[in-house]
Formats: structure tokens, sequence, C-alpha cells
């Protein structure tokens, strides 16, 4: 049998489910999952190790028609990534009436690289699946397509062996011991941003960025990671609901944070956070790309 490998995007309206799926599909909670749309604002980057197969899977914020500049750099983002990839997982969720901009993604990515996940399945009966199924058969043609429930982890095999049958043969593109290629620098921002997305509410998780400021790795004399980040918002007057009475919030942030940093890392973690004032910054480009970088 001939070793594949390839990329494969993950693209799709925001909060159906296209991180949980990724994470699913790895077993590592990479990328953040919130309630809240418009979670994800990088490409992540998440790869399945396999015997016969290195699938390298792009996460993507999710796709939509706001004109705001943080959602167009985020679209400039999920089109970039829609041009590199060998298979484009679009998905949907089971319960989804309007799928007029996937019909659009799915004619510009092309049938024969598309494959039509609809995700969420534990929501809607089982006797729906066949009524969902032929909808896309018959208006779109899809040549691929998958029911599954990322959360409950329930078909995420039958798309892993989708997938594969439409990778090209090919050499491993990064090292089979590797799951991601972020740096743990970049992965410990993002858990700190899911925080303030789990806890703040209304504008405050979208004027919200984090910058890391340093990050020093544990020693043998050292044996604490040490990582002091800022949490950057837009306007003085979310600052001191970022802080919150008495610095409540951002205690609680940070504790719950270096939680899951150190889980991530396995070492202790010291954590400092402070909030910064960067006036407007989800309307300036060149901020935004910087942020948007790692
Ligand atoms: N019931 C159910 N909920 C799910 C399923 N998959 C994801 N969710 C929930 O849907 C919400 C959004 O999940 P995400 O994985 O963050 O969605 P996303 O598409 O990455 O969202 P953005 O990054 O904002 O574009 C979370 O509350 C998930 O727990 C599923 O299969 N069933
Ligand atoms: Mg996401």
């Amino acid at each position: 049998m001939q070793f594949k490998s390839g990329y494969v995007a993950i693209v799709g309206r925001p909060n159906v489910g296209k991180s949980t799926l990724m994470n699913a599909i790895l077993g590592e909670e990479l990328a953040i999952v919130t309630a809240k749309p418009q979670t994800t604002r990088h490409r992540i980057t998440g790869i399945l190790n396999q015997d016969d197969a290195q699938i390298v899977f792009l996460d993507t914020p999710g796709y939509h028609e706001s004109k705001k500049p943080l959602n167009c750099i985020m679209n400039e983002v999920v089109d970039g990534v829609i041009a590199d990839a060998d298979c484009v997982c679009i998905m949907v969720e089971a319960g989804q009436n309007d799928v007029g901009m996937e019909k659009e993604l799915f004619n510009r990515i092309g049938r024969g690289r598309s494959i039509v996940v609809v995700n969420k399945a534990d929501l809607v009966h089982k006797n729906l699946y066949r009524s969902v199924a032929e909808r896309f058969k018959n208006d779109w043609d899809v040549k691929e397509l998958v029911i599954l429930s990322a959360l409950k982890n329930e078909g995420v095999i039958t798309l892993i062996d989708a997938i594969k049958e439409r990778l090209p043969a090919g050499e491993p593109l990064f090292p089979a011991d590797e799951y991601t290629t972020h740096t743990v620098r970049f992965i410990a921002s993002e858990l700190i941003r899911e925080q303030v997305f789990l806890q703040m509410h209304q504008e405050i998780p979208y004027s919200t960025a984090v910058r890391i400021e340093e990050f020093k790795d544990a020693t043998a004399d050292d044996p604490v990671t040490r990582i002091k980040a800022a949490i950057i918002v837009e306007k003085e007057s979310q600052k001191g609901m970022v802080i919150g009475k008495g610095g409540t919030r951002i205690k609680e942030i940070g504790q719950k944070a270096r939680f899951k940093i150190e889980e991530m890392l396995g070492t202790k973690v010291y954590l400092e956070l402070f909030v910064k004032v960067e006036e407007n910054w989800t309307k300036d480009g060149d901020k935004i790309r910087e942020f948007m970088g790692e």
C-alpha cells in the first residue's frame, strides 16, 4: 500500500464545530473551542499520523460576510487555506437551512476536492439523516458526504477514511511524532484568549487579542515556565471589565488559563497577565495582521 499525505482544510461558517472536529480527530485539545461564534482566528495546523498516511488538517476561522476589517482578514485566511488544500471539508450543521454561503465555497473549491461534513448529528433525529444527505446529493451533486458528531466523536473514522481516499501518494510532510506545527508560545496565547471568550461577554471577546511578552522555558535550575502576557482591548472602558472588581476577573482568567497551559507543558507555570489598551486595533489592518501572525 502506498503511503499518502496531504493538506485537508476544514471550512464553514462560525460555530459549526470545525475546531471540535479537528480536536476529535487528533485526540488533542489543540484548537480552542467555545460556544461563541468566531472563536478561531488563525489557521490552526493539526497533524494526524497513521501507519499508511499523514493528514495535515488546517482548521480555519468561521467564514462569513461581515465587512469589518478583522472579519475580512479572517476570511482571507480561509481563502488562502482553500487554495493550498488537497481536500476541503465543508462543514454545515445537520439542522442548518440556509447553505447559500457554503454552496459558493463548494463551487469555488470544486466537486472533486470537496467533502461535505454534516456536523452536530446528535442534535437531529436519525430519521432525518437520509433527507439531509439527499438534499446535498440532489442540489449540489456532492461526491462525498459524511454525517457525524464531532462532539460525541461519532462518524469521525468514516470521514478520515473518505479523506484518505482523496489524498495523493506521498512522503510525510512533517516529522511523524508531531501533532502540530505551532509553538507552545502560540498555544499558550490561545489558551488565554479561550478564557476571555468563555468568561467575557458582549463585544469584549471580539475586541480582545493576546500578546505574549515573555516566555521563559522551565529549566533544571528553575522548573517553572514563566509567561508574561498582555490582554489587548480596544477601548479604555473595556480595560476595567477585563480586570473586574478588585481584579477578580483577570485573576480567574489567569488561573484557568494557567491550569490548561500547565497541562499542555507538563510543568508548573507562573502566568502574569495585564490589560493594555490599543485603541481600535480591530480596525487597523497592520495591527490585526500582527495578532494573526505567530
Ligand atoms: N451538539 C453538538 N455540539 C457541537 C458539536 N460540535 C461542536 N459543537 C459545539 O458547537 C460550539 C462551537 O464549536 P467550535 O468547534 O468552536 O466551532 P467552530 O466551527 O470552530 O467555530 P469558530 O471557530 O467560531 O468558527 C461549541 O459549543 C461546541 O461544543 C456536535 O457534534 N454536536
Ligand atoms: Mg473554531
